[in-house]
């Protein structure tokens, strides 16, 4: 344990070590050996860390900043990212098992939202609006909230925190960044970024930690004015419950069910991959992973045929190799969830037509690896069929109409994405029109851009993520009234 690298946290520019001079391990998911100690952050931290950030909102070398110069700031960050992208990839893969083929891509992707909202920080706009009192002038002012309290989750862990820091920051907001005690190094990395990239001390702090340590006292801190969380939906549920108390701004994207929905008159083979990298890419821990597919019956038997084929194809292994397609799962309580969510599958009656079981294969090594998944005969009441597994295990549903698979489709408490397959294109409007989702795919799966907004529809989550709107997210509106006639009117009565 001596020989693993303690980390230490990033506040008000200096990094420091936890105030309970205590740390905990971060552990590969492929050796299941401890890798690096990380800080174990609590109250005391945060409250440094909000203090910090609360001087830091209220500082001129933040706040008399010009939004452009704000906006170059981010663009320099993104520019630091894309030199150091591949080691953070590494670090990501180290710590959360995830395909280095895969957070490569998405560190090579991460500048473009720093990009794209450091291009919108001079954008942000107020409006004159035409007043129908004489003798005002009324317009409005987007000013930032103050401190907003990142909280993050490991599946995507510089993704995920970068939907969130790249908005707050364009709209002039300073940050509390809590990432997940299961993948903190690459965020502590990503840290030393934002210092290289010129942001003032304090703009941008990091508490390591865990939830109840430090996620808690960060969301209920007096000075904390908006918490952005990505998580399950139990654990944004009591987040939502705590930011309540403080009347918080909040916004919460969480966990789904989503349907891969495949029509007859689909492209099959196209289809069949569309399905494969819903569920098994990123081995089934991603929100979005298209858990459910809802097969036409007229092709289910050559669909499930196809699909099993490919499925079984799928090279599991070190998730730093890049030809490795399906990695460890990333935390033993994980691992252990998906085991049993394939027994609970089972007893229900589904039928396992691949996987079903850890995975036994030499190359997987002592890590926590189960066999890509494949049930039939699911019923969509079936518990398989309702919550979320957040692993590489896939419900197979038949539907014999489009209204029978819009019902099953949304017949669940989440509404995140939904996938849709055809050649036509009425289907495709229509279907994309009665989904209850945040994202609707249509012959394609699991994109996402800094351009598009993400969300969810009911239990998957409250706001939206990317895109122009959801700087909107982190700003406030305030009415600027200005009497311009220099005729007080009855001063008893509302003007
Ligand atoms: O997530 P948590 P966990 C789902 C997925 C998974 C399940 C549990 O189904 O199996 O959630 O995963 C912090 N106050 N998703 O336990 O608990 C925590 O420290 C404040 C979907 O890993 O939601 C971490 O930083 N914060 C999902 C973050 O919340 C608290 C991604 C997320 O952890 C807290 C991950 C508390 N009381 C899991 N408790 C997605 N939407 O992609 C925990 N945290």
């Amino acid at each position: 344990m001596s020989e693993l690298k303690k980390h230490r946290m990033l506040i008000g520019g200096q990094w420091i070590e936890p105030a309970s001079g205590k740390w905990f391990e971060s552990v590969n998911p492929f050796t299941a050996a401890a890798w690096a100690l990380i800080p174990r952050g609590a109250k005391a931290d945060v409250d440094r860390a909000v203090a910090a950030a609360y001087a830091a909102f209220y500082d001129d070398a933040w706040r008399k900043l010009t939004a452009t110069a704000r906006g170059a700031l981010l663009s320099r960050l993104a520019d630091l990212i894309t030199a150091e992208a591949g080691k953070l990839a590494e670090i990501e893969t180290t710590d959360n098992g995830k395909l280095i083929a895969e957070m490569r891509g998405q560190l090579n992707y991460i500048p473009q939202w720093f990009r794209y909202y450091g291009g919108l920080a001079d954008k942000i706009e107020g409006r004159v609006l035409p007043i129908d009192k004489p003798g005002i002038f009324n317009f409005t002012r987007e000013e930032p909230l103050g401190v907003v309290a990142a909280i993050t989750p490991w599946n995507s862990p510089l993704l995920l925190a970068t939907w969130k820091l790249a908005p707050a920051l364009a709209a002039g907001n300073t940050v509390v960044w809590k990432p997940s005690e299961f993948s903190s190094v690459s965020a502590l990395a990503f840290g030393e970024l934002f210092e290289r990239a010129g942001f003032p001390p304090g703009v941008v702090n990091i508490v390591t930690g865990f939830g109840a340590e430090v996620g808690e006292p960060l969301i209920t801190h007096r000075d904390v004015a908006k918490i952005a969380f990505t998580g399950g939906d139990k654990t944004g549920e009591h987040v939502y419950q705590l930011a309540a108390r403080g009347l918080k701004r909040v916004t919460l994207e969480l966990g789904g069910k989503s349907a891969n929905i495949v029509f007859d008159d689909a492209d099959i083979e196209q289809a069949v991959k569309g399905v494969v990298s819903g569920i098994f890419a990123a081995t089934g821990q991603t929100c979005i992973a298209g858990s459910r597919a809802l097969i036409h019956r007229p092709i289910l038997d050559k669909f499930v045929e196809q699909l099993l084929a490919l499925a079984k194809t799928a090279r599991m292994g070190d998730p730093l190799d890049m030809g490795t397609q399906v990695g460890p799962i990333t935390t033993r309580s994980q691992y252990e969830k998906v085991l049993d969510y394939i027994r609970i599958a089972k007893e229900e009656g589904a039928v396992c037509r691949l996987g079903g079981a850890p995975a036994q294969r030499p190359e997987c090594g002592p890590g926590w690896f189960v066999e890509p998944t494949i049930f039939t005969g699911v019923k969509p009441d079936m518990r398989i069929a309702q919550e979320e597994v957040f692993g590489p295990v896939l419900s197979i549903i038949p539907f014999d109409t489009e209204d029978e698979a819009v019902r099953i489709a949304n017949g669940t408490v989440y509404g995140l994405a939904a996938g849709v397959w055809t050649t036509s294109i009425r289907r495709a409007l229509t279907m994309s029109e009665r989904l209850e989702a945040g994202t609707i795919w249509v012959n394609t799966y699991r994109a996402v851009s800094y351009m598009s907004p993400f969300g969810g529809y009911k239990r998957s989550g409250i706001g939206r993520e990317s895109g122009i709107d959801a700087i909107r997210e982190y700003l406030q509106t305030k009415s600027v009234w200005i009497d311009i006639a220099g005729n007080a009117p009855n001063p008893f009565i509302m003007r």
